[in-house]
């Protein structure tokens, strides 16, 4: 794999010749000049309240300590003017929790202990460490004081926090990263960035997370820079033993997150900054897109195509060119002549529809959505006070500035139309970075305005969460309009916390067998970084896959929460000047359509296997959904979450744990006859013969065109539920099919609901807790309900997989079961009524 040259002078660093430190100033001139700027030596200490101490310290950056719990530790480091508390990111229902707090000073230092961690400020040079109380292990500790850089041009350009790393330490996390799964070694950028055919050296994607995890001697910790300017991440990319992180501006507010398990620094990430919403039932179901489909009776043929070849889809979605002349909020009359009878006739047929809404609004007299912003002022002004005019697909298009809470209400009541009237089930959020055509920059000049929330500040304060407060006003307009519907939003550029308003797409990877790749990871590395609620265009949005590598990334993209293919046609209009040779390059060979039968015959039976094992798994991945929004712990996770001391874990980076218990072997090559996976530590069968394996080694498998290999954890107890067609039949079904996977125990759960609403708020929901024990002859298989929500489920079959011999006799509750089980390839087959309490098999 072709690795990044590093620059060998770092951007922190200053640049002979162009900028010069104060104490080289004299007469001369030079482009900039710099003043650095420090916290300096500690003078008083002021528990200002139980959770937060304050430094005076002699230099001009201002520190405050805040213990946010026994494990989570927030360092708020400020310079100047930039000093309020407000976070776009952080959950407004988490603060400081409950901990044992203990502070003393010493010579030396100033000691802050939680339970769990001893927090130390050096008193010469306000230089912190950190250390965890229970293994002694030293996981944050400054390798040179905290800095910031003022300029005459620029004022503060720089805010930096330098750490040791430790020999062998690696680093995951950090959101939407196209490269290796462990990010050592490499300095990494974050700005929103439009990033059509990107590949995997692109730094800044589309959206920013400025979290990371370590992972040093076996500990876990995480660090989250709450800070919305361009930030950087240096992973000891120069091989000095530094992680270097800087951000262009701002208040340097960063959580230590402690773990020792990553586990729990995934959960105290995703409490810190919020779960999403449990998303409609729909939603997790197949969806189908393209740019675009219209007219109305093309987007009823494919409606009709997958009714008739019996491929399941729960939505059909319409790209830009819905729109009157990319107009947002209005329908192309000539091609959608009267979209809410297309709408509720879609609907019959059981799909929803989602339509794109862009940020960019046309600069036009006889349009309401822009004569009505134009009169509230709610379009971003630049430093003149002239409104920001730019190209996106429109030629002339102001944008709303999402920053301000009058204008999200503005945007938000925009919908009313489309989704109260009209019956659109969902929307699709694009462009929000803000993309802007034309420009290299692809986006706004710095000098925009920004309200940031009565703060203000300019776009580059304010760039990277754009998309996310767009994402923010579209949920919290959606919520308001029906407030008794969950919505669907799926949104592009976002920010840190985001995922409290909408799921993601990668955006405009290529149809390759390497963007394949990057798919799983980018999947992996969102969900590790608070963003469950992923999935990528499958297939690829330019070019055009192979048959192969379609079925392959459908069969990986059951296993991530949004299943989408999405594809560009043949699109070239508006694409900026660089884009332009990539499109018009791409348009060449790409002319095929990318629905699951475009390749026919045994390609898209291969494809409905995989597509109607997603709607078999519904109910196991609705389950982890939940439990991701109960506990923070992601929908996916690398191999090495479910054993991070195991290094081969690590070397196996594709693979990955898809709920609690299911290990998925992505096949991202063509022709493979077989491959090498890695079973962790455990037993484990297989998904699919049942065949039993111990963990802790290697395995060479048969690859199959028509699945991929995957394991489930020995214990384990798995809910699906028969193949429908969309998820609007699910309510009629009365059998849930259990799987258990024989241990000496295991356990298992069922989250259902109506799958839409909010009735689980009050109780409407079912819970169902299974445990069972097998010593060998007998199974015992135990279920526990909670919750008030009735299902239509009337039965429960039962495969007990691992079973040594045929059973002679099945009860359940206390009666024998009327028809024996059957008894194959040491599995077990039987059906109990839904609400058994106790199922013993002898
Ligand atoms: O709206 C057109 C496309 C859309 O299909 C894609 O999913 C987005 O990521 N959109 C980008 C604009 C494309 C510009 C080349």
């Amino acid at each position: 794999m072709a690795k990044i040259k590093q620059k060998a002078r770092l951007p922190y660093e200053t640049e002979p010749g162009t900028i010069h430190s104060e104490k080289t100033l004299n007469t001369l001139r030079y482009e900039d000049v710099f003043y650095t700027h420090s916290v300096g030596r500690v003078l008083e200490v002021d528990r200002q309240s139980n959770h937060r101490i304050r430094f005076t310290t002699q230099g001009d950056v201002r520190l405050q300590v805040e213990v946010w719990g026994d494990n989570m530790i927030r360092f708020f480091l400020a310079y100047g003017r930039e000093a309020a508390d407000f976070s776009y990111a952080r959950d407004p229902e988490f603060g400081p929790q409950p901990a044992h707090i203990v502070c003393r000073q010493e010579a030396e230092g100033y000691f802050i202990e939680t339970a769990s961690l001893e927090v130390r400020v050096d008193l010469v040079d306000a230089a912190v460490s950190i250390t965890d109380r229970a293994t002694g292990v030293e996981v944050h500790r400054y390798a040179s004081p905290f800095y910031a850089r003022t300029t005459l041009m620029k004022g503060l350009d720089q805010m930096r926090l330098q750490l040791k790393t430790a020999t062998g330490e690696s680093f995951f996390g950090l959101g939407d990263k196209a490269w290796d799964t462990d990010l050592s070694g490499r300095c990494f950028e974050n700005w929103n960035s439009d990033s059509f055919g990107y590949g995997r050296e692109r730094d800044a994607l589309y959206r920013t997370v400025p979290f990371y995890y370590g992972l040093r001697k076996g500990h876990a910790y995480g660090i989250f820079l709450d800070n919305t300017y361009r930030t950087h991440f240096d992973f000891n990319s120069n091989k000095d033993g530094l992680t270097t992180l800087w951000a262009d501006g701002g208040v340097f507010d960063y959580y230590f997150i402690n773990g020792p398990q990553l586990d729990q620094v995934a959960s105290r990430y995703a409490r810190l900054t919020g779960g999403p919403e449990l998303p409609p039932l729909w939603a997790l179901g197949y969806h189908q897109c393209r740019w675009s489909y219209f007219p109305e009776r093309r987007l009823k043929e494919v409606a009709a195509t997958f009714r008739e070849k019996e491929i399941p889809c729960d939505a059909l979605y319409l790209d830009i060119d819905y729109m009157d002349e990319y107009r947002c909020f209005t329908w192309d009359k000539k091609h959608f002549p009267n979209p809410k009878r297309m709408i509720s006739e879609l609907r019959e047929a059981g799909f929803h529809t989602v339509v794109m809404i862009d940020p960019g609004i046309r600069v036009d007299e006889d349009y309401p959505v822009y004569t009505s912003g134009a009169e509230q002022d709610v379009f971003c002004r630049r430093s003149t006070g002239e409104q920001m005019v730019g190209p996106v697909w429109p030629p002339e298009c102001v944008w709303p500035d999402y920053t301000n809470p009058r204008v999200r209400d503005w945007w938000g009541q925009l919908y009313r139309e489309l989704y109260v009237d009209q019956g659109v089930s969902g929307f699709w959020n694009d462009m929000n970075e803000p993309a802007m055509f034309k420009v290299n920059a692809l986006t706004f000049p710095p000098d925009v305005r920004h309200d940031y929330d009565g703060l203000t500040g300019d776009h580059r304060k304010a760039h990277n969460i754009y998309g996310m407060q767009m994402a923010r006003a579209t949920h919290e307009g959606l919520r308001k309009l029906q407030p008794e519907k969950r919505p669907f939003l799926l949104a592009r550029a976002n920010f840190s916390g985001g995922q409290r308003y909408a799921s993601l797409w990668t955006g405009d990877n290529i149809a390759s067998w390497e963007h394949l790749e990057l798919a799983n990871r980018q999947c992996l590395r969102m969900a590790i970084s608070g963003y469950s609620f992923v999935g990528t265009d499958i297939g690829g949005f330019v070019d055009d896959p192979s048959p192969e590598l379609l079925t392959r990334w459908l069969q990986l993209a059951v296993f991530h929460p949004l299943m989408r293919i999405h594809s560009m046609g043949n699109n070239t209009d508006g694409a900026s000047e660089t884009e332009t040779a990539q499109v018009q390059e791409a348009e060449a060979t790409n002319r095929q359509d990318q629905e699951p039968w475009v390749h026919g015959g045994k390609h898209t039976a291969h494809n409905r296997r995989a597509i109607e094992l997603r709607y078999k798994l519904l109910p196991y991945l609705y389950t982890a959904f939940e439990r991701h929004i109960a506990t923070g712990i992601p929908v996916l996770r690398n191999l090495f979450f479910y054993d991070q001391t195991d290094e081969q874990c690590l070397k196996y980076g594709d693979q990955f744990m898809a709920g609690e218990d299911l290990l998925v072997c992505p096949v991202t090559a063509p022709n493979l006859k077989s491959m090498t996976v890695y079973l962790p530590r455990g037993q484990w069968y297989s998904y699919w013969s049942g065949k039993t394996f111990t963990g802790g080694r290697t395995l060479r498998v048969r690859i199959r065109p028509d699945r991929l290999p995957i394991f489930v954890r020995a214990g384990a107890i798995v809910p699906t539920l028969d193949v429908v067609q969309s998820t609007a039949e699910i309510a009629s079904l009365e059998t849930l099919h259990l799987t258990v996977f024989l241990d000496a125990t295991g356990s298992g759960s069922l989250y259902w609901d109506a799958g839409e609403g909010y009735g689980y708020r009050q109780e409407q929901y079912l819970r169902c807790s299974y445990v069972v024990n097998y010593d060998g002859s007998t199974v015992t298989l135990e279920q526990s309900a909670e919750g008030e929500f009735t299902p239509n489920l009337r039965r429960t079959s039962i495969r007990l997989v691992g079973l040594d011999r045929a059973p002679t006799r099945v009860e359940a509750d206390g009666k024998a079961l009327t028809d024996a089980p059957r008894y194959h390839q040491q599995s077990a087959y039987f059906t109990v009524p839904f609400d058994f309490r106790k199922v013993v098999l002898r």
